[in-house]
């Protein structure tokens, strides 16, 4: 089934100037580039996409180093997309996570993971609502 999925180079990862090697990475997956935009920090925005974490110890953390720098959102489309993404970068802690993802690559702990990639087909709808306009989401 061909699917989308709504991800993101974090903060961490524009800092470390990773941004060409994690897209050379679906573009050798064969994964089709729909939409891309750098997006600058802001407070509103990132509070709403991750507002099912609001309440968690982590959250303040997570918000403060979203808050950091830009990130690049983007939206892949690709058979399979969410399950194959979700290899591609691994698990969220990037010292768990497997080696050769990209999270294990370049990111550096349960934090600063350099890259979001939603977890279902629900949350890339709701989360490409968020961050695309419908004419930025149309490919075609
Ligand atoms: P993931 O889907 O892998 O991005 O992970 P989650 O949705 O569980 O968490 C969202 C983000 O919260 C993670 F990418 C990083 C941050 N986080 C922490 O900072 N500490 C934690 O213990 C768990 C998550």
């Amino acid at each position: 089934m061909i699917e989308r999925t709504c991800f993101l180079i974090k903060p961490d990862g524009l800092a470390a100037k990773v941004v060409g090697k994690v897209l050379d990475r679906f573009e050798r997956e064969g994964f089709n580039l729909v939409a891309m935009k750098l997006l600058p920090p802001d407070r509103a925005r990132i509070e709403a996409f991750y507002a099912v974490h609001k309440g968690k110890p982590f959250y303040e953390g997570l918000l403060n180093f979203m808050l950091e720098g830009p990130s690049l959102a983007i939206i892949w489309e690709a058979e399979d997309a969410i399950t194959r993404t979700r290899g591609i970068i691994g698990a969220t802690n990037s010292t768990e996570a497997a080696p050769g993802t990209l999270r294990r690559l370049y990111g550096t702990d349960n934090r600063r993971n350099l890259v979001h990639a939603s977890d279902s087909r629900e949350s890339a709808e709701h989360e490409i609502e968020l961050l695309f306009d419908l004419a930025e989401s149309r490919r075609k």
